[in-house]
């Protein structure tokens, strides 16, 4: 009852989600038969065959998504914690292989294999490579320099300190650029900055990366920053 979304597994099968009857039903797309069918919990809206809009399907996997799922986990807020299954497609019938909580229905989802992307991922940006105009390349290429009421601060992260770790003469109205250069050429070693009053986004610097935060000087203080990826700087 109530069928919503249907998916393909390029081997002659459709998948189609019943929002009423909380229930995926699998049937051959030549006769229309139906094959199989197993229940979602619950309220199923989309559901994901990885590859299933191509004409090549992995036709492995199958994704469950339900919406409006309310009692199933710990009710931790206004909005409550969404479920969706993992099926088994590659027999003849379908199989649950894992239950797990989510964040909501995804409209729409797609997935696929992590071997299409594992060997074409970035991990580091050369730090040679770094043609930003406010890199600090290296801890001795670090500055303060003051252009009227702005001061550009060429910062650099590293486990676990940034360098300038005290600038001192930033007068009232201000206006403070921090322009931080992540020295690390590992992978997966993030570095952030904030500073207290800021009122824009974090920044999140990838190993190699040179981002930039403006900071207005709109009273008088002492103000501390720190790394926001806790490498304790
Ligand atoms: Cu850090």
């Amino acid at each position: 009852l109530g069928p919503l979304h249907t998916e393909f597994d390029g081997k002659g099968n459709a998948y189609t989600s019943m929002f009423v009857s909380s229930e995926i039903v699998k049937w051959s797309i030549s006769d229309l038969k139906v094959l199989d069918r197993v229940p979602t919990y619950y309220s199923i809206g989309h559901l994901s065959i990885p590859g299933g809009p191509t004409a090549k399907p992995h036709g492995k996997y199958m994704i469950g998504y339900n919406k409006i799922t309310k009692d199933r986990y710990l009710p931790t807020g206004p909005e409550l914690t969404q479920s969706a299954q993992l099926y088994d497609i590659s027999g003849d019938k379908m199989q649950l292989i894992l239950d797990f909580p989510t964040t909501g229905e995804p409209h729409y989802a797609e997935a696929l294999p992590a071997s299409m992307l594992m060997d074409k991922q970035t991990k580091i940006f050369k730090i040679e490579e770094n043609a930003h105009p406010y890199a600090a390349k290296g801890e001795s290429q670090t500055k303060v320099e003051r252009k009227g009421n702005q001061v550009h601060v060429w910062m650099t992260a590293i486990r676990s300190h940034l360098t300038p770790d005290n600038i001192e003469g930033v007068k009232l109205g201000d206006e403070v650029y921090f322009h931080v250069t992540n020295l690390e050429q590992d992978w997966d070693v993030p570095h952030g900055f904030a500073i207290k009053g800021a009122n824009n986004a974090e920044i999140l610097i990838m190993p190699g990366e040179t981002q930039t935060i403006k900071w207005v000087a709109d009273r008088v203080g002492i103000f501390p920053f720190y790394c926001t990826d806790f490498c304790s700087a």
